[in-house]
C-alpha cells in the first residue's frame, strides 16, 4: 500500500489518520510547488491531479482524504477513528460531513482563490471575488462550533476522524492568511486539546 501526500491540509487530514492509527502504509512525497501533481504520472493516479491518493497493493486507487479514512477504518478497525457501533459511526460522519462543507471546503477554496491564487490561478478554477463570502461562511460556522464544541472533542469523549480534518483546516488557514480570531475561546482550547496528541501537529 502507498499513500501519495504533499503539502497541504487534504493530505494532511489521512496522513494524521494513518499516523493515529499506527499504519506503517508507505509514504510517497509529490511536490505541490513544483506541480508534480499535474504531471503525467500522477493524472494517472488521480485525473483531477490533486493529493492526496492511496494506491491498495492491488493497484485500486482511492481519491479524496475523506474516502481515504473511510477506506483505512474498514481496512484497520482498531484503534477506531469513525466509529465502531452504527450510532458513533453515524456521529462521526454527521460532524466530519459539518467540519467539511461548513468550514474545510470554504477554507480551502478561500485560501486557493487568495493567497493560493500564484499557484492555483494557472491550474484550476479560481474566483478571487468570492474569497470574502467563503472566509464569512467558514467563520460563521466556527463561531457556530465554538458555541457548541464539548470540552473533549467533536463526538465528546471520542476522538474521531471529525477532529481530524477540522484540525488540518483550521490549523492551515490560521498559518495561511486566515487567522483564527483569539476570540473564539473554545475553539481553541480544543485545537490545544488535539495538539496535545502525539500525532497532531499544528500545519
Ligand atoms: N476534496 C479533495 C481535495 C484535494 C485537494 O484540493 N488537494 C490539494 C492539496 S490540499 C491539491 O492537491 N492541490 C494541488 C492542485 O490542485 O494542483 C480531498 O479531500 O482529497
Amino acid at each position: 500500500m502507498k499513500y501519495y501526500h504533499s503539502i497541504g491540509p487534504s493530505p494532511a487530514t489521512a496522513r494524521f489518520f494513518i499516523a493515529e492509527k499506527g499504519l506503517d502504509i508507505e509514504l510517497v512525497t509529490l511536490d505541490l510547488m513544483k506541480g508534480e501533481n499535474r504531471e503525467p504520472a500522477h493524472l494517472e493516479r488521480n485525473p483531477l491531479g490533486q493529493l492526496p491518493v492511496l494506491e491498495l497493493d492491488d493497484g485500486t486507487r482511492i481519491t479524496e482524504s475523506i474516502a481515504i479514512c473511510e477506506t483505512l477504518e474498514e481496512l484497520f478497525p482498531t484503534p477506531p477513528l469513525i466509529g465502531t457501533t452504527l450510532e458513533e459511526r453515524a456521529e462521526t460522519r454527521m460532524w466530519t460531513q459539518r467540519v467539511n462543507l461548513g468550514i474545510a471546503y470554504p477554507l480551502l477554496k478561500a485560501f486557493q482563490f487568495g493567497p493560493g491564487r500564484v499557484v492555483y490561478g494557472s491550474r484550476t478554477y479560481t474566483n478571487p471575488e468570492t474569497v470574502a463570502g467563503l472566509t464569512g461562511l467558514a467563520f460563521y460556522h466556527l463561531e457556530w462550533l465554538d458555541r457548541h464544541v464539548s470540552d473533549q472533542f467533536l463526538c465528546g469523549p471520542r476522538f474521531t476522524l471529525a477532529d481530524i480534518l477540522l484540525f488540518s483546516f483550521v490549523t492551515f488557514a490560521d498559518s495561511h492568511g486566515n487567522p483564527i480570531d483569539k476570540k473564539l475561546k473554545r475553539v481553541w482550547s480544543w485545537i490545544e486539546r488535539v495538539e496535545a496528541r502525539p500525532t497532531m501537529k499544528r500545519l
